[in-house]
Formats: C-alpha cells, structure tokens, sequence
C-alpha cells in the first residue's frame, strides 16, 4: 500500500492538478478570440512591398549620405543594447528582501541547518503533510463537482458521523506520511487504534498525530475545513502507544492547514509561527509570514453561544460583561476556520465545558496541543480551565479537553471571571 509508485501517483496527481488546472475541477479558461490574419495574396503583397520600401530607402543612403550616415541608426541601436547588457552585468550587492520567495521545504531546510545535530529527517515528515495538504485541498475544491460529500455511512471512534471526505483525506494522510522511513506511528481521529509502523530499532523515532479534515460537517456548504497535525519524538520508554502519550509541550512540530478561499499551511517547530500559502499555478506552497504575533487588544470572542446556558457561571458572567464592553463575535464552527482567525486578527477562542460535554468536545492530543503550541508561539496564551494545555499529560489517543485560547489579553480577561 505504501510503495513509492503510490506516492508518485498522488504526488504527479496533486501537482497536475494544481499547475495544469488550477481550479482543477472546472471545465476550460475562456480566451479572448483569435486575431484575424490577413489572407494568403494579401499577406504576400504587404511583405513584398516592405521589402522594396528597404531596398530602397538604404539605396538612396548610401549614395546621399555615405556608409556611416546609412548604417547609424543600426549602430546607435547596437551601442544601447551593449551598454543595457554591461550594466546588467555590474555584480549587485546581494540583499535579502521580504519579497524574495521561499518555498516550505526550503523553509524547513534553512530552520534544520540552525540545529547543528539536525539530521534532514524531519523535512521528510513537513513534506509528506505538505503532498497530503495538497491531494486534500483538490478533493475539497472539487466537493459539488466529484462525488465526495456527505455521510460515509460509518461512525468515527468519537461517535460522529464520517464524512466521505473524512476517510478520503485519512487515506491520502496515511498514503504520503506511511512509507517515511522516520514515522513509528500514525495516528488519527478517524481511527480507533494508532498504526503502529516501524519500532525505533527500525528507524521509527516520530509519532504523527492529525484530525484529517476537521470541521468536516461544514464541507456541504463549503466553509473553511483544515487538516490539524502534531509531531512528537517517540520516548525510549513502554509499547510505542505509551512512548507516544506525551503532554503537548514535548511535540517538535505543529500545524494545521486551512481550505478556505486559499489554502494556507500555518506552522511552528517551536521556533515562531510561519505561515504559508499554496501557490496552486506553480504547486508549492510558498511563505508569506513567519515569526506571526497575535494583536492584542481584539474585543472579540468566539463560542458556540448557544451553549451558554451549559457553561459555568464565570462563563456566563464573562459573556455578560464582554456584552456590556462592546465585544464582537464570531464563531464558524470549524475550529481550523476559528484560530486561524484569532491567530492573524487576535480575540480568544473558546470551547468550554457544557452540561452534555464536561470534558469539552475538542480532541487534545492531535486538536487542542498542536492549537496550544501555535498560540503560544505567536505569544498567545492556551488553558484548559486553570491549566496550560501545553502541560495535560494524556490518558489516551482521543481524550478530550476545554480550550480556551488567544491573545493573553483576553484569555486574562475571561481567567479573571472564572478564577
Ligand atoms: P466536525 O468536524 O464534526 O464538523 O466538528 C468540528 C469541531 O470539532 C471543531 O472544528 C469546531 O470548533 C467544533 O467541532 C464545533 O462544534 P459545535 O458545532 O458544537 O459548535
């Protein structure tokens, strides 16, 4: 299953797509009409007749005014054109801009060579994820053209209905990051039990831990769905299951990637947040920010406001007083959608515990760390009531936490109506 035919396949499909036929799906580019050309005679007459007109005029030059009159402009011409090649030439200082481009992996190889034991394997999980982000992003741009929405008629091991597009992107993520001689294990929301693929003895030191395609109940009406991703280094100690339940703060990366109205690859490896855009003519994606900030200052929250009545009374007295204090809202119900938000605007995120879900419904290992490690490395603040989500050590693969995460202005100004 995981021969490298089968990634070159995904590999040639992804970026055929994208630089042949980006949007893929539609049908052809509308092009202006060709100019008309004149017929056959016509166009043989009009270049006879030039071409008398030159014979004529270098004639009459060269008896009026001499070889050196007659060949003037040509030379003029040649002169200008040297000089233009001479100064291209001239070497410039070489300076770095803003506007220089740099591509995702050679972002992740220019970060490797800051750690002097880094040994290169890592790129190799980055772009496994990138290939994947760019299969997924094809499928979700052609949801209404290709049979890939709605139910797969199969419940996930959270008890949520799968969509088909929840197992299509499972699939792709398995495919690409599965034959990367680096990964011991694989593990998924859509997947009760992680793959367990190489022991460490074998060359499997990393644990990749994802939500394939979060927010997918909103593909229907084509809002913003992200794939979530969490690197861990496996630990020496226990069954590779146990190596791989470690508290947030010990991942080497984190990530997520947005299909929205462009498909954006937001990561950290714990040195600052860089962001990333899919340039889909040329299928790479390509940074447009790194060492992101979150603004403070944002009076804007971003809850599921229906379940106030759930939430507990320093919650509701939050609320009440954000209500009284001029704060926004907004709240689109896909968690990638909702912190990419927060990350670039600033504002809090919120996904408390209720009545129905004590626990909280976010996943934390692979939804609320991989968020947390984000947030906090664009100097946000990310808690789980009163504790840094950074510093939960997990029970299990799927356990479930609260989050509350942002700028630490306003994640304060909730603590301080809660604690
Ligand atoms: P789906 O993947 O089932 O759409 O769930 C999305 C999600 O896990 C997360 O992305 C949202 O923040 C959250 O659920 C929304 O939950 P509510 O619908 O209860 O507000």
């Amino acid at each position: 299953m995981h021969s490298s035919t089968l990634e070159g396949a995904i590999e040639a499909s992804a970026s055929t797509a994208s630089i042949a036929s980006a949007p893929s799906c539609g049908e052809g580019t509308l092009e202006s009409p060709p100019k008309k050309r004149p017929t056959g005679v016509l166009r043989a007459a009009t270049i006879t007749g030039w071409g008398f007109l030159s014979v004529m005029v270098s004639f009459l030059s060269l008896s009026w005014f001499g070889v050196e009159w007659c060949f003037h402009p040509c030379v003029v011409l040649l002169r200008h054109r040297t000089e233009t090649h001479v100064e291209r030439l001239v070497p410039m200082e070489h300076t770095w801009t803003e506007d220089n481009l740099e591509s995702l992996q050679s972002h992740i190889l220019s970060e490797e060579q800051k750690h002097p034991g880094a040994t290169g394997e890592f790129t190799w999980i980055i772009s496994a994820i990138s290939l994947a982000a760019k299969a997924i992003g094809n499928k979700v741009r052609c949801a209404r053209i290709q049979d890939v929405i709605g139910d797969a008629g199969d419940v996930n091991v959270q008890g949520e209905m799968q969509q088909k597009l929840d197992v299509i992107s499972n699939e792709i993520i398995m495919r690409c990051l599965g034959n990367r001689d680096n990964v011991g294990v694989l593990a998924s929301e859509e997947n009760e039990t992680p793959l367990l693929l190489r022991r460490r003895d074998e060359g499997g030191r990393y644990a990749v831990l994802f939500d394939p395609l979060d927010g997918s109940s909103n593909l229907d009406v084509s809002v913003g769905v992200g794939t979530i991703f969490s690197v861990l280094r496996l630990s020496n100690e226990g069954s590779r299951e146990e190596a791989m339940l470690q508290k947030g703060a010990n991942q080497v990366a984190a990530g997520y990637v947005l299909y929205g109205s462009s498909t954006v690859l937001v990561l950290t490896t714990g040195n600052g947040v860089a962001m990333f855009v899919l340039d889909q003519a040329i299928g790479s994606f390509v940074l447009v920010a790194k060492s992101l900030q979150i603004p403070s200052g944002n009076k804007t929250y971003s809850t599921n406001e229906a379940y106030t009545d759930g939430y507990s009374s320093g919650l509701q007295n939050y609320l009440k007083w954000a209500h009284k204090n001029e704060y926004s809202s907004r709240y689109i119900g896909s968690m990638v959608a909702d912190v990419h938000r927060v990350l670039l605007k600033g504002g809090v995120f919120l996904y408390p515990p209720t009545t129905d879900k004590p626990d909280g419904k976010l996943r934390l290992m692979y939804e609320a760390n991989p968020m947390a490690l984000i947030i906090e490395q664009a100097g946000g603040k990310a808690v789980a009531g009163d504790d840094r989500i950074l510093d939960i050590v997990p029970k299990g693969l799927h356990q479930r936490t609260s989050v509350i995460l942002g700028s630490v202005d306003q994640v304060d100004a909730i603590l301080s109506h809660t604690t």
